[in-house]
């Protein structure tokens, strides 16, 4: 079997979406997502003019030594952009693996390792009440796990609260809209809804909470010891990760479980954090981690630690790289949870796929391959449309941490 031909097929339906389609001689094709937020254009061409070439001819069962190529054969390592493309290579490749062989993805890693998937959703609100009605309609739709996210007294716009009770979604089109950020008024807010969400509805439900990167070491640790009686599942992206030794400051000082890693690309962003055991759950994901091949050796080292993974999974992150995520996610031994944000149904009509929700829980589906596939006449109807995600000022102008 041989690499036909490989393309790249960019849609909106309501987001911005990049998929890889890589044919074979015998009439098989696999699917990758592509998509990098706010950066699409930047993958698009790195495949089209670098990587695509390069593919024509080879065997696509040899999934680690194309990964090998791209990674150690570009000389320029990691980065969002490299390792996004070269995730769109390998979940193309895994799909004609398994398709080739008739058997779902998870079967070629291992099998079921349980029986579903536990994903999480997003609830929010402009003010506490709204959130705690939010939470109280996706308990209703059967969620075992909530991420809560509420508005904040004196500030306009937050981190994962829409205006007008819509669902949040990451981008808005146009340039970067700017957003006004105040750690004090965040901080002594955050803990109030998490103490209401739990005088509520009690202990029996796990909650989430992500800082989105909004907080220094020390300002950290203090929400995490504030959040310890109310036992949170995690609390995510407490502060920027680029220094992994940040994590060290908050370990010493809470026992709230630390989440991170939906912006890391490689095994190096994770290793000095599961090595020291500064964090409980790694979030990097099949997309923007190089695919299903990578993913796994971070689950593998993160697996010697007692660290659980914890994919994301926002809509930004096409239902291509969900339903590879959900092969992973049933197949891998240290599996902790799975974000779940729904996409929308003009989304969903342009990526049929296999897996399903029911209760709380995910399940990849049985069909071979990762089981989602595009509809390439409805996805040619959505253009792509310029959107960012946005940036944040401190109240005195300086640029912050979005
Ligand atoms: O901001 O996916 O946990 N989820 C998140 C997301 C990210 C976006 C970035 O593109 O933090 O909302
Ligand atoms: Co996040």
């Amino acid at each position: 079997m041989k690499i036909a031909s490989a393309r790249v097929i960019v849609t909106c339906p309501g987001r911005n979406l990049v998929t890889l389609k890589i044919a074979t001689d015998d009439g098989l094709h696999g699917l990758g997502d592509a998509t990098l937020n706010g950066r699409e254009k930047a993958v698009v061409a790195y495949l089209e003019d670098h990587v695509i070439p390069c593919l024509i001819g080879r065997d696509p069962h040899r999934v680690e030594d194309i990964w090998q190529y791209l990674y150690k054969g570009a000389y320029w390592r990691r980065g969002p952009v490299t390792m996004t493309a070269i995730a769109a290579v390998d979940t193309a490749l895994w799909d004609i693996k398994a398709k080739a062989a008739g058997l779902p993805l998870y079967q070629l890693l291992g099998g079921r390792s349980r029986d579903a998937v536990m994903v999480y959703c997003h609830a929010n609100g402009a003010d506490i009440a709204e959130a705690v009605d939010s939470v109280a309609a996706h308990m209703a739709q059967g969620y075992k796990a909530i991420r809560a996210q509420a508005g904040v007294p004196g500030l306009d716009k937050v981190y994962g609260v829409p205006k007008g009770g819509a669902p949040y979604e990451p981008a808005e089109k146009g340039l970067p809209v700017e957003t006004v950020w105040s750690t004090e008024k965040y901080l002594d807010h955050a803990p109030k809804l998490f103490e209401t969400l739990r005088e509520k509805f009690g202990f029996g439900l796990h909650l989430l909470h992500d800082v989105h990167h909004r907080l220094t070491p020390i300002e950290a640790a203090r929400l995490g010891k504030a959040l310890e009686p109310l036992r949170m599942f995690w609390l995510e992206d407490p502060t920027p990760a680029e220094n992994q030794d940040a994590f060290r400051l908050i370990r010493q000082h809470t026992v709230t479980p630390i989440a991170v890693g939906e912006v890391f690309n490689s095994i190096w962003d994770c290793k000095g954090l599961i090595e020291n055991q500064l964090i409980d759950y790694i979030r990097a994901t099949v997309v923007h981690a190089g695919g299903i091949t990578h993913l796994r050796k971070i689950a593998a080292l993160a697996e010697i630690y007692q660290v659980r993974t914890g994919c994301h999974g926002a809509t930004d992150l096409s239902p291509v790289c969900m339903g590879a995520a959900l092969h992973f996610d049933i197949a891998v031994p240290n599996f902790g949870v799975q974000e779940h944000m729904p996409h929308t149904a003009e989304t969903d009509a342009v990526f049929p796929h296999a897996y399903t929700y029911r209760d709380g829980f995910m399940y990849p589906g049985d069909t071979p391959g990762h089981g989602v596939e595009i509809d390439e006449a409805l996805a040619a109807k959505y253009p792509y449309d310029p959107a960012y995600l946005p940036v944040a000022r401190l109240e005195d102008g300086t640029l912050t941490n979005w």
